[in-house]
């Protein structure tokens, strides 16, 4: 009975006052590779090659230093990296400074500093009304050296060989038994596969989430290598953690990713990614891809408005490494924030950095100064801050469905927001040498005579007679529309 009320306590505390789904869809997240953004000692110097994948020396401290330049572009969560205690030391794929390379749960990695930081950065987050998103690993646990060579009494607690599948790489991607039971990594550095389907292993990851985000106040978790555990697990999982929950499920088909929503709140949009990098990275690029994608998604998805929408991260190529047209770069960065979804922006996005694959694409924020005046870190936050002044209008932005109004070969239009609070976004891929003229929209949902601010110009249209908008393009820039008559003290374009 004692442990009953226990359990009854703890559980309605998580209920009043962890973040549910729908105060999620309202946030904007930034991502950090936590060793790569800040250093206790504000220190923007380069002391450390990223090709060479050791720790740079970024911690929580560094962090809560520069919340105010987080905040400044209109973001409300941060996403960190994996908290957990990793391998130490090099090796054949240099340190686990990513933090994907755990092997006990229950200690923190030191390098990002002590457990009193990591609560202090809750709690400062929390003053400013940030909520803090905390990535976690729940597939594996790694070594340095061959699989024959673990020492399974390292791990905590899973620390018996028993508790994973039996040694056997991933080869065919196309098997799905193969994907989950099967093992990432190989003999440098072995991701043991975790055995999910044991209850054993199951309870203990229970316990564990709970207590994690307890102990440090999350408020919402990425889930790495969602597809690389069978589907039956994540629905306790996500329950146990009595937060949101976004789940990685690294594949472009929305019929694959999209029924995993259906065993967690959330899933990173992958499948628009896709189209979306080649619709804008060259002006040869499909609009017509990304239109068809947008579309399939919102068929295939639960809730498209639920899906973390990202244009780069820590495993992929950096835009700017397709193309270093800003324009271009604009444009996705609008997509990103404006499209429907939860709205991620990976550091070092906001400074145009052109980092390649991984390991290239995790450089160090900190070499950019910082800098709150360079076009891409202005650009986010209007962006952000007319997504945020929707939604402080009326929530239903949230929640209705954004789709394409209009599209040709280089222009993709959208609207996201009902009658009166409605955002029309027009994007180009003609990038920054692109031809001036004007484009009449209709569609748009506009009343007649209604005046509208093009919020990155600051530039004032009106509806014409017959519901169209002017639209004036030049220079491949994305234009973004919203009702004059809705920015009233919102301080965007001096209003
Ligand atoms: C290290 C080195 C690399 C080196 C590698 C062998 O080892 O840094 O340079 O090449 C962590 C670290 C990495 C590290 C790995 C392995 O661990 O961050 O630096 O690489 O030790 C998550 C995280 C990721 C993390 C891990 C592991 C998982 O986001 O940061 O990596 O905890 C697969 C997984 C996915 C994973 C990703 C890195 O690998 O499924 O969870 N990400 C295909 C497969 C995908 C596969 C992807 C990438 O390739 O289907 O399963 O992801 O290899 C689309 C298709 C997709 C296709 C893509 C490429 O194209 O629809 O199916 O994905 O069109
Ligand atoms: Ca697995």
């Amino acid at each position: 009975m004692r442990i009953y009320t226990t359990v009854a306590l703890a559980a309605s505390f998580n209920l009043a006052t962890a973040a549910t789904t729908a105060d999620w869809r309202s946030r904007s997240i930034y991502q950090i590779v936590t060793d790569r953004f800040a250093r206790t000692d504000g220190s923007t110097t380069a002391t450390c090659d990223t090709e060479d994948r050791q720790y740079c020396g970024g911690t929580y401290q560094g962090v809560i230093n520069h919340l105010d330049y987080i905040q400044g572009m209109g973001f409300n969560a941060l996403w960190i990296s994996p908290i957990t205690y990793q391998v130490e030391g090099e090796t054949g794929y240099g340190e686990a400074f990513h933090g994907y390379w755990q092997q006990d749960l229950y200690r923190l990695n030191p390098h990002f500093g002590s457990e009193d930081d990591l609560k202090s950065l809750a709690t400062e987050l929390h003053k400013r009304n940030m909520y803090l998103m905390v990535d976690v690993v729940v597939n594996h646990n790694a070594w340095n050296g061959s699989a024959s060579s673990i020492d399974y009494s390292k791990f905590n607690p899973f620390n018996k060989q028993e508790y994973y599948h039996p040694v056997d790489w991933i080869t065919d991607w196309s098997n799905q038994t193969d994907i989950e039971d099967g093992w990432l990594g190989d003999n440098t550095v072995p991701l043991a596969d975790l055995d999910t389907q044991s209850s054993f292993v199951q309870q203990e990851y229970h316990s564990w989430i709970s207590s994690l985000v307890s102990n440090y106040s999350v408020d919402g978790l990425r889930v790495d290598t969602v597809k690389h555990v069978q589907k039956d697990f994540w629905p306790d999982f996500n329950s146990a953690s009595g937060v949101f929950n976004t789940g990685e499920v690294l594949n472009g088909d929305p019929s694959y990713v999209c029924p995993y929503q259906e065993v967690m709140d959330s899933i990173l949009n992958y499948p628009i990614y896709y189209p979306l990098i080649d619709a804008f990275k060259s002006t040869s690029g499909s609009i017509n891809d990304l239109v068809n994608q947008i579309n399939s998604v919102k068929s295939a998805c639960t809730d498209s408005t639920v899906l973390g929408s990202f244009s780069e991260n820590q495993d992929n190529p950096r835009f700017g490494s397709y193309t270093s047209d800003i324009s271009l770069a604009k444009n996705i960065i609008a997509f990103t924030i404006l499209a429907d979804g939860i709205p991620i922006i990976y550091g070092g996005q906001e400074q145009h950095y052109a980092g390649g694959n991984d390991p290239a694409n995790r450089e160090a924020v900190w070499l950019a100064g910082y800098n709150t005046s360079s076009p891409l870190y202005t650009h986010v936050a209007q962006l952000n801050q007319v997504r945020n002044q929707a939604i402080y209008k009326n929530s239903t932005y949230l929640t209705y469905q954004s789709w394409p109004i209009y599209s040709d070969t280089t222009t993709i239009a959208l609207r996201k927001g009902f009658d009166g609070n409605q955002i029309i976004t027009v994007l180009s891929n003609l990038g920054s040498d692109g031809a001036s003229y004007t484009l009449s929209l209709g569609n748009t949902g506009y009343t007649n005579g209604e005046k509208l601010v093009e919020i990155l110009s600051c530039s004032q249209v009106t509806v014409d007679d017959d519901g169209n908008i002017p639209v004036s393009m030049g220079q491949g820039l994305p234009k973004v529309f919203y009702p004059a008559s809705q920015l009233s003290e919102s301080g965007i374009c001096s209003s």
